[in-house]
């Protein structure tokens, strides 16, 4: 049993307070165990996840990359004065659209949220270096970022929310949902949204962009392990555990698993855990929804808005489509 904790007292065993702690006591004991993907990044995760996107194997983020170099001035040239990168990570997306729409795009309020302090401090440092745009960074959730752009607004005009990465794959129907309701009432009718989308694709390409022959997915999967252990006095042996991915079709998602490699005891002692896991056995990590084109499309349009373009990278098969917020 978890030691009880009375307000304001520092917790018996170190780490056990956390939300970290809590949610990993709750997910891996579910059926099927599982932890949530957002665990995944803490700064070695997050550094992994870096690298995986500049892998061959993971063309992602070079087809978003190309899509927003080629249709910047159709995106920043239609009068938005204000942008919300929703997940801005380093500002390497947003920098690449400020700077291919060049020159006659106005002046331009930017807005970073994100959870990461680190990353924010990079994005502002990329997006700095333009003429004509102010930086204010937001460390914060999604939810508490909109609100606090909407409070600072500085320019008259239409704002343009911006999720990229194919973030909104590593929801599940609910939570895309919710989120991108979310997202809307933040809006005014005529405001904009961007959103980058990976799409279906032959699952050999999905699994290979899910599991590298470098090992780097498998490294990023199996650092929760090794975070487990860092935060949370975990026992693990990270030999015990092997990298997995899954092409889940009728569900259209790529899913991640840690397998266990033999029956092994499992002790986090900040998270008061101490059981059993089989030979073969998972821990579900991550789900990548994979959509089609037209889902995207209508996805939107049941939150609330208008579709203004959306263009296709057939060599990596990813979507980016520019969307409007109606009444
Ligand atoms: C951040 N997210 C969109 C990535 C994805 O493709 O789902 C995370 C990732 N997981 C494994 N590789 C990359």
């Amino acid at each position: 049993m978890m030691a009880q904790t009375r307000p304001g007292e520092a917790p018996a065993v170190p780490g056990s307070g956390s939300r970290f702690a809590i949610d990993v006591r709750d997910f891996l004991t579910r059926q099927p165990r599982q932890l949530p993907s957002r665990y995944l990044y803490d700064e070695l995760g997050s550094a992994l996840f870096e690298a995986i996107c500049r892998l061959p194997w993971y063309p992602l983020t070079r087809a978003e990359m190309r899509l927003l170099e080629s249709h910047a001035r159709d995106i920043l040239h239609t009068g938005f004065t204000t942008a919300i990168e929703l997940g801005s990570g380093s500002g390497a997306k947003l920098s690449a659209l400020i700077g291919a729409a060049g020159a006659g795009r106005g002046r331009l309020d930017v807005h970073l949220v994100d959870v990461s302090g680190a990353a924010l401090a990079q994005a502002r440092r990329a997006l700095e270096i333009f003429e004509n745009v102010r930086v204010t960074t937001h460390e914060t959730t999604y939810e508490d970022g909109l609100e606090e752009a909407r409070l600072d607004r500085s320019l008259p005009g239409r704002r343009l929310a911006l999720f990229l990465g194919s973030n909104l794959g590593n929801f599940d129907a609910p939570g895309r949902d919710a989120f991108l309701g979310l997202v809307r009432r933040a809006l005014d009718a005529g405001d904009g949204f961007l959103l980058g989308v990976d799409l279906v694709k032959p699952e050999p390409e999905l699994l290979l962009a899910y599991d590298d022959p470098l090992g780097v997915t498998a490294a990023f999967n199996l650092n929760l392990v090794a975070r487990i252990n860092r935060e949370l006095l975990g026992r693990l042996d990270l030999d015990g555990f092997g990298h997995r991915a899954v092409w889940n079709r009728e569900l259209s998602r790529v899913e991640m698993h840690l397998r266990s490699v033999r029956e092994q005891r499992i002790v986090i002692g900040a998270a008061g855990l101490d059981f059993t896991m089989a030979e073969g056995e998972t821990i579900w990590t991550e789900s990548s929804y994979k959509y089609r084109a037209p889902e995207i499309a209508s996805m939107l349009e049941r939150s609330g808005f208008r579709i203004r373009s959306q263009w296709l990278d057939g060599v990596g098969r990813f979507a980016l489509t520019l969307a409007e917020a109606v009444e």
